[in-house]
This record gives C-alpha cells, structure tokens and sequence, in this order.
C-alpha cells in the first residue's frame, strides 16, 4: 500500500504526463502547477457534483455580478482542502518550492476593486457556510488590464490570465443557451469554477459565460474569400465575453457594456428557470421560494426587465402574475454614492441593443409613474426626480429599487446616507426595504493564506475555531498586556515587512528599509480616495527635511499600489506625481533613507497578499461620505496594521469595536462637510494659511515638477484651486484636511517608536476584527435576505 504522500505524487506526475507528456523531472513550475491542479479537480470531483445534487431542491441564492476578482485558486483551495502541508512536502521531494508553483499562476482579475473582490470574499464564505449559493458572471477573455509604470505614467497592457490554458473551470456545452440581441442571437456557454470551502465536503459553483457565435463561420464569405468577412459574426459574438471595463468610476454608457450586462443575466435567468422548471415544473409563483438573486450594483439589475420578458412571452404569465414575483426575487446592493458612477442608459442604444427589454422596461417605468402618481398626486416635481426613464435616459438604480425586495447600503455609515440623503425619496416611499449590510473579507485568504506566522501564533493562542468562526478573535484581546505575546507578533509584523521589502526590491528594483513605518495605501485610484493629499504630505514632509536637516524623525516607507482608468486624466496625473516624488527623494542622497516612497507596478490580489500582513499603517483617508465601505481597511486590521483614516464608510465601524484611541482618525465628519458647502468653502484659504501647502500645491506648475508637457500637473492644480465646469474648486477638500492630516501622521511618527504600547494596538485592532469576516456578512445576507439554510452534504 503507498501512503497519501506517494499517492499524491503518483497522481501529479500522471497527470504531467497526460497534459504535456514529460516526467516530473522534466516538468517546469507552470506544468505541475497545472498537474496539480487537475489532482485537486479530481479530489474534489465526486463532492462537487453531490454538492449541486443536494442544492437542486433546496432555496437558492444567486450572486449576479459583472466582476469577481478571484486571484490566484490554487494556493487557497489547498488550505482550504487541507491538503496545504502534504503538498508542499511532496513538491520538495520533486524537487519544488510550492510558493514558486503557486506563483506559476496567472490572477484571475475578472474585477475593477472592491466590488469585485467582495463578490469573491462572498464566494468563499458562502462555500464555507454550506450555503446554497452560485455565482453568476462572465468569463472574461481579458481581464483588468496590467499596469505597466513607464517613465512614471500608466501604461495599459492586455491581461490574458488563460494564455496557458485554464484549469479551474470547467466547461459544460450541454447547459448553453441562446442570448438574443436587436442585431442577433448568440450562444452563451457555461464555464463552472468549483468553490472550495474550508473544512466542508461542500463545493459551490461560480459559473462565468463565455460568448459564441451561432454560426462557426460565413461559409459564403469564406468560399468567396473575404475572410475578415468570414468572421465578422463570430468576433461580433465572441466581442461580447473578450474584455472587462476597466472603468469603475464613470458610467460611460458604452454598447458592448450593456451587451455584456445582457448577456450574462439572461444566460443566468434562463439557467435558472430551466433548472427550476425540472424540480416544480411551472408553478413560477413558487419561484421566490426557491430563488432568491442578489443584483452585485447596478451592472446586473437589466435583470429585472429580463425575467419579466422569460415569464411572460417565453412562459404566458400575465404581467401582474409575473410583476408580483419578480418584485419578490431580486435584491439590489448599492456600492457607491458618486453621482457619476451611476448607471444610466440613453434610451435609443438601449433600445437597439435590447428592443423587447426595452418596451418591457417602459412598461415597468408606466406601472411605477401610477404607483407615484396615486402617492404624490400634488408633488409632480417628486415623481419627476424618481422616474425610471428621465428624458432620455434610464436610471438602472431606479429600477433596481423598485423591482426588488431588498436595497442594501455596504457599511452603516453608507447605508444611513442612502436612506437620509441620497436616496431619501425612496426611502420615504418604501422604508421596508432598506437594509445595511456592513462588507466582510474572508479570513481564510486574507490572514491565514496571506500571513500563516501570524495564524500560526492566533491558533497556539486561542485554537484554530477563529478559522471558521471569526468572532473568536475576540479571546485575544486579554493578551493585549502580555508583552512576551506582544513581542511574538512584533517579530513576525517584521518577518513580513522583510518578506515585502525582499518583493519589492525584486518586482520594484527599490530597497526599503524593514525597520521604518510601513504606511501603505493601496486601491483604485480616485479623486474621492485621495491618494493626491497623501503624496503632498509626502512632498511636504519632504520640503521640511530638505530645509531642515536634522529635524529628527522616525523613517517612513510610503507605498502605493493603484490602477487608474484608462480615461480618467486626474487620476492618471496623480500616479505619474507620486511615481516622480518618489524618484526624487529616493535619489535624493541627503534624505539618507529616511524617506522612501514605492509604487508597486500593477498592484492585483497576489501582491495584495504580500501587502498588508507588512502594513504598519493602513491609510484609509477618503472624503467623508464618499467610500461606501472599503474592505483593504478590514484587511489591514486584522493583519495588525493600524488605521489612519477619516470617519467614513467601513473605518467608521472599525473604531467603534477596536477603539479610537487605537487607531489614527483624522480629518473632516460628513456633517461638518456639509456645514462647510453650506457656508461655502473656498480651498485658497488653506492654500494660503497653512503653512508650506502652498509651496507644495505649486510645485505642480512652478517648474519643480515635470510633467512632460502633458499638461496633467496643471489639470490637477486647476482641479483644486480653479474647478471645472462640473465642480467646485476643491470638491473633496484635500486642502482642507491637510493640516490635520500632517499633524495625525507627525503623531503617528512618535508614537510608533514607543513599540510596546504600538503592539498593543495593534493586537487590539486584531482582536477585534470579528465583526469584518465575510462569514457574518454572508450569514447576513442569508438569514435577512435570501432566507436560505445552511445544506451540508
Ligand atoms: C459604471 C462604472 C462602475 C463600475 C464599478 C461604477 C462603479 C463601480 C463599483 C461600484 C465600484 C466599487 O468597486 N465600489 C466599491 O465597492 C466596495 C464593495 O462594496 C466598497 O467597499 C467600496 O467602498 C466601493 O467603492
């Protein structure tokens, strides 16, 4: 009999052989990566599949989401399969370091930021909750594209995360269905990926759309030889899956967008009701009880329309039938305040793209002007400002709200603004639908995959329940005053930052010093996030140096990790800035290292798994009202990282359980936000009263920075002190805040010295980290919102 180890080994080096016909000692990182893979595939085949079979009666929850930032699967289903330590001892025996066949992996960066990585996070501790849950998306053929920083600007090249194949999903042509379009129909073909749990048989379905054409080619075109010709159709189709818009900040209203949104829910309502349709046959008005589907924003709620058409023209309900069970299947999560960011469709490219949906849509746009109009028969300018179709635009967060059960803010704070402010109107007119539903990240990716030192002394401290049950953290707090464990996790927060400063010299060609303060900011890149006010820090911090050369301070690495959209110029002005600030201090010989700013080129979830267990501070400094949530902060908490933040979205809730006088809060409150634009706030006040803002905002158009002509520095300048045609100078107040952000992080500098009382917070902030697993959320979300129960097989 072999034991499991020589199973093991047996197993991979067969399936090296049946992949790429080599031997083991012939096989590079990449293809027993691959072998690998297909060993766990096959472990996992049999629970997979009586997985699906024990759900097909049950009530479901479907996750509809135009993103799913995945990353690396491979590492994660390892420990969550426990198979982590096995196979890393059989890798050596072969001669492999499974970190480097792990690394072999390409991202699977179907997602912008965090509205992605949440539908991933939920993924996970669906799984793990033995929830009956799938996700539904596309399969993109590029994902977010990678950055490449050259001359300090953002390049954009191609993601191709299948260039060597694809080994976690699996496609199944017998499910395809037809997608029909004003121009056409095209097949839409499932690809399922199996979500692992951890310490569960359960394995769940993500399952992404890829797009095809019907026909494989124009025969006559090709037999006449017009082969561009030829292939017009299939490109046409194949367009719809080949790129995620990398754009998550303005609404760009762009053709193919909208196709792709089409796409993937019908594919994924026809997926649904044909499943439904074989357990109950076509009592639809059980459908609820069976079926609920969480609408990930408003990329996904064309849904909405979309049943209503499969109800009635494809199954001959009556409208009011359909209308009444429609309204009770969806649920709509918001993500994001920012007025731009709010999808709205020009009626005429709606209604070429999707002529039916669109009539169906208007129908509902009618349906709801009744509702309103018997409701605020005198308030025309009220029923006005809630229409569905405004002019010739179509408001999809509208829809949303009124063809669902359920509206969901993502943090407290943002959930309170929708009701009171944003979306006060329709709150008004149906308070029992909305809900909050503070984000969670998944413990097991974020600390126990990403720092494993640390998991390790949390399990010799309070045993390993906190892996599945993350309220347990809070067992930790009575070692805050036990300095010989406070000394532990010291050692292993300088462990990581050594383990980050080795990453970053080998990706960045920069060497940083591990005993400085690591403060990282790392997140898309947005005006609202204001990643502009914390390189004017820098540069000011550095100016004071320069002009003071003993001024005492404790060394600080800044890092930045950041993708902009392609489009969006501030944004992209902002990266060449931090990307030449930190070319001049860097080399700047009489700074002596006491200073060192890193971007980190194409920041993505693998590198954010180095990034914050190293994260001394985590700089979370947002205009207030405008982050729904953020999920980076939770991340950085429990990896024992402190917040310097302003009190918005997630951070708000974060020193409530961890405390403020553990964390570094700063800045201006929503409400004093709004005193200020009431009063009138004029950003040349600062500009000239702080002492050395000045000197830093014009360093932007005086000549001491060079932008190449591109006239970028000029743009962000303009953007502060002038505005522009659709903002006021200064719109989220980064010289507003300066001052107390400076003299937060001078406090910060003086307290990190003092190391055991810096442990402490920090380990308090770990201990209180529960409440952030996406394991609460999803319980949440199940218990409130789907009403679905727990179904272990
Ligand atoms: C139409 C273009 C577009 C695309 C994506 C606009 C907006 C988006 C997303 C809503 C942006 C996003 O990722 N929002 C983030 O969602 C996270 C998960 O809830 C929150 O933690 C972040 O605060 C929020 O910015």
């Amino acid at each position: 009999m072999k034991n499991s180890k020589e199973l093991l080994k047996t197993k991979i080096e067969n399936q090296v052989e049946i992949l790429f016909n080599k031997s083991l000692d012939e096989a590079n990182a990449l293809e027993i990566y691959q072998g690998l893979s297909n060993v766990l595939l096959e472990t996992i085949s049999k629970d997979w599949l009586k997985t699906r079979k024990r759900y097909e009666t049950e009530k479901q929850a479907f996750y509809f989401s135009a993103e799913f930032l995945m990353g690396r699967a491979l590492g994660n289903n390892l420990i969550n399969l426990g198979l982590d330590k096995e196979v890393k001892e059989v890798l050596e025996e072969i001669g492999f370091d499974l970190n480097s066949v792990e690394a072999a992996e390409e991202d699977a960066g179907l997602g912008n930021g965090g509205l992605g990585r949440l539908a991933a996070c939920f993924m996970d501790s669906l799984v793990t909750l033995n929830l009956p849950g799938q996700g539904y998306g596309i399969k993109y053929k590029n994902g977010i594209f990678k950055q490449k920083i050259v001359d300090g600007f953002q390049v954009e090249t191609p993601e191709t995360w299948l260039k060597y194949g694809d080994v976690w999903t699996i496609s199944r042509p017998s499910e395809e269905v037809v997608v029909e379009f004003g121009d056409g129909k095209v097949r839409a073909v499932p690809y399922d990926m199996p979500v692992i749990g951890y310490g569960t048989k359960n394995v769940n379905t993500l399952r992404l759309w890829k797009a095809k054409s019907i026909n494989e080619l124009n025969l006559k075109a090709f037999n006449d030889q017009k082969y561009d010709e030829a292939l017009k159709e299939v490109n046409r189709a194949e367009d719809i899956s080949r790129i995620l818009y990398p754009n998550d900040s303005t609404n760009e209203g762009k053709k193919l967008r909208l196709k792709q949104q089409y796409f993937f829910t019908s594919a994924s309502l026809q997926d649904i009701i044909r499943k439904f349709k074989n357990i109950h046959g076509t009592d639809f008005k059980k459908l609820p009880e069976f079926v609920s589907i969480q609408l990930n924003d408003t990329h996904p709620v064309i849904a909405i329309p979309e049943l209503m058409r499969i109800l009635c023209d494809v199954e001959g309900l009556l409208w009011k039938e359909a209308w009444a069970i429609v309204e009770k299947t969806f649920a709509y999560t918001n993500h994001t305040i920012l007025s731009e960011a709010l999808e709205k469709w020009w009626i005429g490219l709606y209604e070429e793209v999707v002529p039916r949906i669109f009539q169906i849509t208007e129908r509902i746009h009618f349906q709801f002007l009744d509702l309103l109009e018997k409701k605020y028969p005198k308030d025309r300018a009220r029923r006005e400002r809630m229409s569905i179709i405004q002019g010739d635009l179509i408001h999809m967060a509208w829809l949303a709200i009124y063809g669902s059960f359920a509206t969901n803010g993502v943090a407290a704070l943002h959930t309170d603004i929708l009701k009171h402010i944003e979306l006060k109107e329709w709150y008004e007119l149906f308070p029992e639908r909305f809900l909050n539903k503070t984000n969670g990240i998944t413990q097991r990716r974020w600390l126990l995959e990403a720092n494993p030192e640390l998991s390790k002394l949390i399990t010799e401290l309070i045993g390993d329940k906190w892996i599945t049950d993350f309220s347990q953290m809070k067992n930790l707090e009575k070692y805050a005053t036990d300095k010989r464990v406070i000394n532990r996790f010291l050692e292993i927060k300088s462990e990581k930052k050594k383990q980050l400063a080795q990453f970053i010299e080998e990706t960045q060609g920069i060497k940083v010093n591990p005993e400085s303060i690591f403060d990282i900011q790392i997140k898309r890149l947005h005006e609202y996030k204001r990643q502009l006010l914390n390189i004017f820090h820098i540069l000011d911090l550095y100016y004071r140096l320069k002009k003071n050369p003993t001024m005492k301070i404790h060394p600080v690495t800044y890092i930045f990790g950041a993708k902009s959209a392609p489009g969006y110029m501030r944004a992209k002005g902002t990266i060449r800035l931090i990307n030449e600030v930190a070319q001049i201090i860097n080399n700047d010989v009489e700074i002596k290292d006491m200073i060192k700013v890193v971007f980190m080129e194409n920041y993505n979830v693998s590198s954010a798994q180095f990034l914050f267990p190293a994260a001394d501070i985590s700089e979370q400094i947002s205009t207030a009202g405008k982050e729904a949530s953020g999920t980076g902060n939770m991340k950085f908490m429990i990896n024992g990282a402190l917040t310097f933040g302003t009190l918005d979205g997630a951070n708000v809730e974060i020193v409530e359980e961890a405390g403020v006088e553990n964390n570094y809060i700063f800045g201006l409150k929503v409400g004093e936000i709004e005193e200020l634009k009431k009063k009138g706030y004029n950003p040349k006040t600062p500009y000239k009263e702080i002492e050395g803002l000045k000197r830093v905002v014009d360093s932007l158009i005086d000549g001491s920075l060079d932008d190449e002509g591109t006239g970028l520095y000029k743009e962000l300048y303009d953007s502060l002190l002038k505005g522009a045609s659709w903002h006021e100078p200064d719109q989220y107040f980064v010289l507003e805040d300066f001052e107390d952000f400076r003299k937060t992080q001078e406090k910060i500098n003086k307290e990190f010295t003092d190391r055991e009382t810096w442990g402490k917070k920090a380990w308090i902030n770990i201990s209180n980290g529960g409440k952030f697993s996406s394991d609460r959320t999803i319980d949440e979300y199940a218990k409130e919102i789907w009403k679905i129960t727990s179904q272990k097989i």
